[in-house]
């Protein structure tokens, strides 16, 4: 089984500012910490970031035929990007949301997903946890199919 995981802009910044909604843990230390749980789960990542809606949206599209699922944090652009819905349906491929902080206890904007409807699932508000509780999610739809 092969994954790959997408973040989305500033991701780049976690650990530098905002500690308070967005934990204090780098984006690499959250790869890490993925990378030893995707081990022990039999399962082969891929790590990914990008500030740039295009870049997001090429990788989606390359990732058909090539990944089974994928588990995204696509960051601001979960509240504006038909772009990367779009991409979503495209491929077909099981997609994962997943957020540090809980989007629903935010601002109104931030209520609103325009990415989740192509997704099977959500998972939003356990921080790094959250990587983790989306691989799980992601591993478990698979081996049902
Ligand atoms: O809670 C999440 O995971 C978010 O996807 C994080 C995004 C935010 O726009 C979404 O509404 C919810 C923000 C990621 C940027 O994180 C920063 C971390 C440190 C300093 C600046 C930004």
């Amino acid at each position: 089984m092969k994954i790959l995981f997408l973040n989305g802009p500033n991701l780049n910044l976690l650990g530098t500012r905002e500690p308070d909604k967005y934990g204090s843990q780098t984006l690499l230390n959250i790869e890490n910490f993925i990378r030893k749980e995707a081990v022990n789960m039999g399962i082969e990542i891929d790590f990914y970031q990008s500030n740039i809606e295009g870049e997001l949206v090429d990788k989606i599209q390359q990732a058909k035929g090539v990944y089974d699922g994928i588990v995204m944090n696509p960051a601001a652009y979960t509240h504006t990007s038909v772009a990367i819905r779009d991409a979503l349906l495209g491929v077909c491929i099981p997609t994962v949301e997943i957020h540090l902080s809980n989007i629903h206890t935010r601002e109104d904007f931030r209520k609103i997903s325009l990415t989740a409807p192509a997704c099977i699932g959500q998972i939003t508000g356990f921080g790094a946890n959250s990587y983790k509780l989306g691989l799980i999610a992601i591993k478990d739809y698979l081996n049902s199919l």
